[in-house]
């Protein structure tokens, strides 16, 4: 028999497809486009990781299924090209960098189209490539004539080892992203790019994106918008006049509350009022200390909290007129907000954990609130009593069961006038019949909103919470377990079971307050405030703040983005300084910034990348290119004077941040891609970024938002508060130019788990178990491992590679092969093979619906299925293997186009149309067959769908119905309708 020789059939057909452009995306067509994105490789030295393979095989799937679909399908590939990796090895190796690139993306290349993928290759672009890179540059200065690019002196994150200062995005726990090691902070002057001033779009439009929700949260978070206020407390009067000290709080409400102040170590503050500090030493010393610390160290919830009070200074809570302490503590840091707090120690965790280390006074201003408000509340007043077995360290709970309210701590009204502790003892005794017991902490006034199902009305009560310590177990009898409507039994849980068990709202914060010793952070009730008390706290943000003469205030974690790296292997910033051009013409000129900095003219684009001896970073801090004399120096271009080069280059996110704009026109050299062709690619309609804020109505503004961008984009997480971010940005920034059409540049955004080591490890040269796809390739083929990275888990978690498993896939690839040898092409086979429909249309509908979904491990596995069902077939009607090979062309492309080929069909398997299930012929779970006796139809029974022929006519034969129908008699003929009917002639 002829043999499975995937090495053969492999490279047959990627020749064929290569030859005819069979994956040509065409420009302007008629068709409807849909653009597939992946994240362009770094072509690293190692080669691919079979990492790509699976995050490239998932897109291609995706790319192949909407071809399929009558889509002109965009699915490009390129290479990011500049970075750290290759500049270290042309300094190790003394070779140039782009010899090492080409090496690296030749391999990539020859490896990718070893494995099938559906790229478009003419599209291929090179972010290195100074065609491509003069976009990058071009896109730069037109930040920088907009004001967005600025050149500031600040303390940035250097990576001792690489010699690079690093953004915050990759600094991770303190140590450098890209080589584990430890970074420090060191004063540089660097070119920043103002992403904040794109902070609240950047935040808003992700109302209009189909992300991952995950990612969404990911990049709010990075964003941190925060919704506060700014408060001054002025100092106590002395002897000359000092500023007032501002903070930022998200809690205005609180401002009662606010019993000292802290300052961030490196606030002005200090050396504007040093004279008056009278333990400078101390002071300065603890100044010194946090400057070691990372951020993560220094904010850490739970983390010992240090600090030391300014003395001779006091500020004054403005609310309340009190004289407070000031502070300084490495938990407040100097780049967020203003750089100082008003600590509110009853309600804020880092602030309570410091007031106790330090003594000060923590004063409540909140009365907790749980449940929501409801129309016509009636009020009560009750208690929540916990009582404990110090014993046994557990709680005594009264389950009601799940309709009365589950599991509660013992509870109950409390009548006007009552102590809450009788009242508490009273329902004790009452419903648990525990008497002696000893009260051993209470909370304030708590207040709970809900509907009492009972007695048909809402409720607002105001709550106290109690605990109790059983002295002894004796415990009274109660008539309670007697009476039918007060249903409950006692249960002892641990803490951990209450934790798990009870669901009320008001019942756990009681026992979060008492037993946790948890401070209360949320919302509402005001207390201890003036005027203010009985207030929502909600409501009293504003009143409050107002009423200081505060000021509401958002503010943002999101940094601008350091854009300046002192390496040699990155685009050179077209930027050139003249110490003439920098002097002002007029006095007020001062005040602008990156005086003397000189754009290099748009013709003298691309300012190439010269060539150096020696890529080593200098230790001063300075980009190599900073060496080569006849390269700095040049001719201002404003006034003709000497003036010399930046030379620090951009980062190697700068080239990622507009790659799939170029994939829409590669070649061009003109613009960075030809407006028709953005249009085309990129949105479904060309409104500018102008005509867009001009748009009175939402609606037109919506529908341009949501209908542009790529069509679908799939990466990995790591790079959401990156590239993900980074682009985004660019992306706006272009739009409002006019640049591009729309202002998001991705539609969807999925990511993928990594592919570990076995052992779950993370592949590494180090470790030596990093798997060469060229090795499975070799052995398997391509069709196999394509198959076996979507077969081996869930897409969007991680998975552990496995050698021996890929042996799975391979089989399965055989059993279609062999089955290709059982096709019979007599058309009337077609109906024959009824028995498999079922099957057929329920894999054509899970493959269709687990793509969309990304659950490519699933329909994997449903193929497995049908094939099964098929190989249980003596023949197969050719119509529906075709159909099957249909479904398995894009994970397998290769063997499928042979097989098709081999069955006499012309052109490709690749442009066939994508099957369409039939509703009615879908395998259903469970079947009702009727039965038939004599014609007539006597009864029905239900039966599993993987039943089979002969076993559904024996149940029919066996029923009640039948037998007694039959009363006796052998049945003549006994004939099966495949999941409907058994009929019986007797
Ligand atoms: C008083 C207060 C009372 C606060 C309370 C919170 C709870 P997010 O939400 O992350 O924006 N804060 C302000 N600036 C800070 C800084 N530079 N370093 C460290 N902490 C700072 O957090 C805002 C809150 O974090 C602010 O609101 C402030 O503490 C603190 F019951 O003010 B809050
Ligand atoms: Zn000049």
């Amino acid at each position: 028999m002829r043999q499975y020789n995937h090495k053969g059939i492999e490279s047959k057909w990627q020749k064929v497809w290569e030859k005819e452009d069979a994956n040509y995306a065409e420009d302007n067509s008629d068709k409807p486009k849909y653009y597939c994105l992946i994240e362009f490789p770094y072509p690293s030295g190692d080669g691919l990781h079979v990492g790509h393979i699976r995050s490239n095989t998932a897109m291609d799937i995706i790319a192949r299924k909407r071809r399929a679909e009558g889509y002109n399908v965009l699915y490009p590939i390129g290479w990011d090209a500049f970075g750290l990796p290759t500049e270290n090895y042309a300094i190790k190796t003394k070779t140039p960098p782009e010899e090492v690139t080409k090496k690296n993306t030749d391999t990539f290349r020859r490896q990718l189209k070893s494995l099938g993928f559906s790229f478009d290759w003419s599209r291929e672009i090179n972010t290195t490539d100074p065609k491509y890179y003069k976009w990058t540059q071009w896109i730069f200065l037109e930040m920088f004539k907009k004001g967005l690019a600025y050149k500031k002196k600040t303390a940035i994150n250097w990576c001792i080892d690489c010699k690079i200062g690093l953004a915050n995005e990759e600094v991770v726990s303190g140590l450098c992203e890209r080589c584990g090691g430890v970074t420090e902070k060191r004063e540089k002057e660097q070119w920043m790019l103002a992403i904040t001033k794109y902070a609240d779009r950047l935040y808003d439009d992700l109302d209009t994106v189909d992300y991952l929700e995950k990612i969404k949260i990911q990049q709010r978070n990075w964003i941190g918008r925060s919704n506060g206020a700014e408060i001054e407390f002025n100092l106590q009067p002395t002897t000359y006049n000092p500023q007032p000290i501002k903070v930022f709080t998200t809690r205005p409400d609180t401002l009662f509350g606010a019993t000292y102040i802290v300052l961030a170590p490196e606030h002005d503050f200090i050396t504007n009022n040093l004279q008056q500090i009278t333990n400078k030493d101390e002071v300065e010393k603890y100044i010194r200390d946090a400057k070691k610390k990372t951020e993560i160290e220094r904010t850490a919830e739970g983390k010992e909290k240090t600090g030391v009070e300014l003395k001779g200074v006091k500020a004054i809570n403005p609310a309340n007129k009190e004289e407070i302490p000031i502070f300084i503590a490495d938990y407040v840091l100097k780049d967020y907000g203003t750089g100082a707090i008003m600590a509110v120690p009853a309600h804020d965790v880092r602030d309570y954990e410091f007031a106790k280390k330090f003594n000060l006074s923590v004063v409540p201003v909140i009365e907790p609130e749980t449940g929501k408000k409801l129309p016509e509340e009636q009020f009560r007043s009750s208690i929540v009593a916990i009582v404990e077995d110090t014993q046994t360290s557990k709680f005594l709970t009264l389950n009601w069961g799940q309709k009365l309210g589950g599991t509660l701590f013992v509870g109950g009204g409390r009548e006007e006038g009552e102590d809450a502790e009788v009242a508490a003892r009273r329902e004790i005794a009452e419903e648990t019949g525990y008497l002696n017991i000893e009260l051993v902490g209470k909370t304030g006034r708590t207040h709970h909103h809900y509907f009492a199902f009972s007695k048909n009305v809402a409720r607002n009560t105001e709550v106290i919470g109690l605990h109790f310590k059983l002295v002894d177990r004796e415990q009274k009898s109660t008539n309670h377990q007697a009476d039918e409507k007060d249903k409950f039994t006692l249960e002892w849980l641990t803490k951990e079971e209450v934790l798990g068990k009870m669901e009320d709202e008001n019942h756990l914060l009681a026992f979060s307050l008492l037993n946790l010793k948890e401070i209360y952070t949320g919302k509402g009730i005001l207390t201890n405030s003036d005027q203010f008390d009985g207030m929502d706290s909600e409501e009293a943000k504003e009143k409050i703040t107002k009423f200081v003469g505060g000021e509401m205030k958002t503010t943002y974690k999101l940094r601008d983005w350091v854009f300046s790296r002192q390496r040699y292997w990155g685009e050179p910033i077209p930027l050139v300084y003249c110490v003439h051009c920098a002097e002002p013409a007029t006095s007020n000129q001062k005040l602008e910034t990156n005086m003397g900095w000189v754009a290099v003219p748009e013709e003298e684009l691309p300012v190439l990348l010269p060539k150096v001896e020696a890529y080593t970073p200098t230790d001063t801090g300075e980009s190599p290119l900073a060496k080569i004399e006849s390269w700095v120096k040049v001719k201002c271009p404003k006034c003709g004077g000497p003036a010399k080069r930046e030379t620090d280059t951009m980062p190697n996110w700068a080239g990622s941040s507009w790659y799939y704009l170029r994939y829409c026109d590669p070649h061009n050299d003109k613009v960075l891609a030809d407006k028709a062709k953005l249009n085309y690619w990129m949105t479904a309609s060309s409104v500018r970024g102008s005509e867009l804020s001009s748009a009175k109505d939402s609606t037109t503004q919506q529908r341009v938002l949501t209908s542009t961008g790529v069509d679908w984009y799939n990466g990995g997480m790591e790079h959401t508060t990156l590239h993900l971010l980074y682009s985004r940005f660019w992306h706006k920034f272009l739009f409002d130019i006019g640049a591009v059409g729309g202002s998001e540049p991705y539609k969807k955004r999925t990511s993928h788990g990594m592919v570990l080591a076995e052992g779950k490890e993370k592949m590494s040269k180090s470790k030596g178990n990093v798997i060469n796809p060229d090795d499975i390739v070799e052995i398997y083929g391509a069709d196999t491992l394509r198959l076996y990275e979507m077969f081996m888990g869930p897409f969007d978690q991680a998975v552990e590679w496995s050698t021996k498993n890929i042996i799975g896939p391979r089989r399965f690839l055989e059993k279609v092969w062999k089955l290709s040898t059982r096709i019979n092409a007599d058309e009337t086979r077609i109906n024959a093979d009824n028995k498999i429909f079922g099957q057929l249309h329920k894999t054509i509908k899970k493959v269709g619906g687990d793509i969309e979904s990304m659950r490519f491990n699933t329909a994997v596995s449903e193929l497995m299925i049908l094939v099964n069902e098929m190989g249980k077939q003596e023949s197969i009607s050719k119509t529906n293997f075709e159909i099957f090979l249909k479904l398995l062309a894009p994970f397998a492309p290769h063997i499928t186009e042979e097989l098709w080929h081999e069955l006499g069909n012309e052109p490709s398997i690749h442009s066939e149309t994508w099957p369409k299930y039939d509703e009615s012929k879908l395998l259903a779970d469970e079947y009702t067959i009727v039965v038939q006796i004599n014609g007539k139809v006597r009864g029905n029974f239900k039966v599993s769908a993987s039943l089979g022929e002969e076993e559904t006519k024996k149940k029919a034969l066996e029923s009640e119905t039948t037998q007694k129908w039959l009363n006796g008699k052998g049945p003549k003929k006994v004939v099966y309708v495949a999941g409907k009917l058994v009929s019986i002639v007797f």
